[in-house]
């Protein structure tokens, strides 16, 4: 199963790569004008003139019979044509059974925010689009792009769409992407892990990505691989639904692609250890320059809204560093409607707090004065240790274009109507309550801004007689014998494996290859005393009613994130000790450990706060084997360890994934 690199081995990389240009420099000659969303038909487009587009395929071969002429003879220039994807034919109203297949190209290379494309864009913004700079914060420093983009273009989508996205690494090291969200029931080996669900994509070649579009939401995606989405290689990806699917859809007039804002704490040069700034899409305030947030030299993103209509906005965190987020915009209410892809009963709010990897929509009713307002991101611990904050302005139509918002952009936290405290939701600073060491968040809607609060649209997938099989899960760090400070799930800091875990599962036994709680134990080995580290995977039961108890031993907020499900959050609180972590097995068969009961429609989420000396309750129904990874989404605690895999089923539930010849 593992592939040595033959000669032919990289003469198919070649012609794939050859293939994959030819078919993009195609396309690029056949664009369209732009589509107006709101208004045009998909049945209009003229599907013939998109080589990158076929209704009815799904594979390579129907790729390749789309009447291409192949030529060899076209070199680096076609690269220069990589950019966004706002004329995709893909990106249309979303019709009932009108399921696509949409193909497309993700260019991942080292570039340079503030480089030598930036000539003209230093000195004038509207430039900037042309030169293809990166402006950032105006801050010189080497970034990871997709398509010449930070963050990488927007790829939207319809519900059941299929996908092929070929992923070109012009890196020089190697690369992988996650579709954060996507569930994969039909292609585990798609999910995007290094050495999990499939091997790394060497620099110089080119990875195809097919899947299913198995869901609709505000998902994204970004590399797996070390510090890479750290340096920029992330992106939005959003999968609407029809009208008619959407409970929201009467909630909101536009939805529009340049309303959907990443949210990214960023570091400078090569020094992953600190963080240096927030960026709105890419952009914002230069922090180091010491100019008032109003000075016409800091680049913010615009969005742009007319009077009188309902938009609903898009936010994610591409968070790297322990920087939760706090969100809102100035003088306005936001209606939140979904979380992490997931509708909610809708919650009218001043504003949200993320932490990584997160996501929330609201609507924002443009029913203030025709003026700009700053959006508004106030950081965190790290973050709030340097102070970093940024903006973004809200700029009505009838509002001078290129002016700024007055005041600072932290401004005022109140509300407009002054009609009590601010409401912000997913607070992620849990205390517990005074006098009791088992204090735990209530989650009546009047007193909670937690997660816990939120309610999903959906009832929960499971009667009330279900019985779940419990599995409890914890969170803490370890100081390694040279001083280094590991990040652990069960005691046990991850060491990727020697093969990826989906394709080579048949090569060993997995008592012998996996280390987890029990198997370690089975050695001899104590993990509360010693450092313990390995592949740590844990084996759950496929097709059955799973429920997870996860300890924070830490004070700060682990967001933790499973890939290839959605799950209900039924538990959340503060311990406010470590005894009682320790113990938690035992207070929850004491029944501390209150759920929501079935009746209440828990939240839906990928990813959840898991509060620092606290707890999270997650279940979900286990109904897509395979390998999944389960890590916190911290990028420096997933990289020192905080890092484990779901095994869910046995060998024999889990799809067969054959090695693959070409791209
Ligand atoms: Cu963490």
């Amino acid at each position: 199963m593992i592939v040595t690199k033959s000669k032919s081995h990289y003469r198919w990389h070649r012609i794939c790569l050859i293939w994959c240009l030819v078919n993009f420099a195609l396309a690029q000659q056949n664009q369209q004008p732009e589509l107006e969303l709101e208004q045009e038909s998909a049945a209009k487009i003229d599907w013939l003139t998109f080589p990158w587009s076929h209704r009815n395929k799904t594979n390579k071969e129907s790729h390749l019979s789309a009447g291409l002429q192949l030529k060899d003879d076209y070199g680096q220039a076609d690269i220069s044509s990589f950019s966004g994807f706002e004329r995709h034919p893909c990106r249309r109203v979303c019709q009932q059974g009108q399921s696509q297949s949409c193909y497309y190209q993700l260019v991942v290379h080292n570039y340079r925010r503030l480089g030598p494309e930036c000539q003209r864009c230093q000195f004038d913004e509207r430039a900037c689009a042309d030169e293809r700079c990166i402006y950032g914060d105006g801050v010189a420093s080497p970034v990871m792009a997709v398509n010449r983009m930070v963050p990488g273009p927007a790829i939207e989508l319809c519900e059941n769409d299929t996908v092929v996205i070929d992923v070109l690494n012009y890196l020089n090291e190697p690369t992988t992407m996650h579709w954060h969200g996507i569930h994969m029931s039909r292609s585990p080996e798609m999910d995007g892990v290094a050495h999990v669900t499939q091997y790394p994509v060497e620099p110089g070649e080119v990875f195809r990505y097919e899947f299913l579009a198995d869901r609709s939401g505000s998902l994204w995606y970004h590399s797996h691989m070390g510090w890479q989405r750290g340096f920029g290689v992330a992106g939005n990806l959003i999968v609407r639904q029809p009208h008619q699917a959407n409970p929201h859809a009467r909630l909101y007039d536009y939805d529009l692609v340049e309303h959907a804002l990443m949210v990214q704490d960023i570091f400078y040069d090569y020094d992953i250890q600190q963080v240096r700034n927030i960026l709105i899409n890419g952009k914002g305030r230069n922090h180091l320059s010491q100019l008032p947030d109003q000075d016409a030299r800091h680049r913010y993103e615009r969005l742009r809204v007319t009077p009188g209509y309902r938009y609903r906005m898009r936010v994610v965190l591409n968070g790297i560093f322990n920087c939760p987020v706090e969100f809102s915009i100035e003088q306005h209410k936001l209606l939140i409607i979904s979380t992490d892809g997931n509708d909610i009963e809708p919650v009218l709010a001043d504003g949200f707090f993320l932490t990584s990897a997160e996501r929330f929509d609201f609507v924002l009713e443009a029913n203030q004065y025709a003026k700009n307002y700053w959006v508004r991101v106030r950081g965190y611990e790290q973050c709030a240790d340097r102070k970093l904050y940024q903006g973004a302005v809200l700029s009505y139509r009838g509002a001078a274009r290129s002016e700024l918002p007055q005041g600072d952009i932290l401004g005022s936290r109140q509300p407009r109507d002054q009609d009590g405290p601010p409401l912000f939701i997913n607070d992620f600073r849990y205390k517990p309550l005074k006098n009791s060491s088992l204090a735990l968040r209530q989650f009546s809607k009047d007193q909670d801004v937690g997660t816990l609060s939120l309610r999903s649209v959906e009832p929960v997938p499971w009667s009330s007689y279900t019985k779940f099989l419990t599995y409890y899960s914890s969170l803490s760090t370890r100081q390694a014998p040279n001083g280094e400070l590991l990040f652990q799930i069960d005691e046990i800091s991850y060491i990727s494996p020697g093969i990826s875990l989906l394709q080579g599962r048949h090569l060993y036994k997995d008592d012998g290859y996996y280390s987890n709680r029990s198997s370690l134990a089975a050695q001899g080995r104590n993990c509360a005393r010693e450092l313990c580290e390995g592949v740590h995977v844990m084996r759950l039961p496929a097709y059955r009613a799973i429920e997870m108890v996860v300890a924070n031993h830490m004070e700060p907020t682990h967001p933790i994130h499973l890939h290839g499900y959605t799950f209900r959050l039924v538990g959340q609180g503060v311990l406010g000790n470590q005894n009682d972590l320790k113990n938690i097995r035992e207070l929850d068969r004491r029944g501390r450990l209150p759920r929501l009961s079935n009746d209440y429609a828990a939240v839906a989420k990928d990813t959840v706060q898991v509060p620092g000396l606290g707890y999270v309750i997650l279940r979900f129904i286990s109904d897509n084997p395979g390998f999944w990874s389960y890590h916190c989404h911290i990028e420096a605690h997933t990289v020192q360890g905080m890092f484990a895999v779901l095994k869910v089923g046995g060998d024999n539930q889990i799809k067969r994934i054959p090695a693959r010849v070409g791209c």
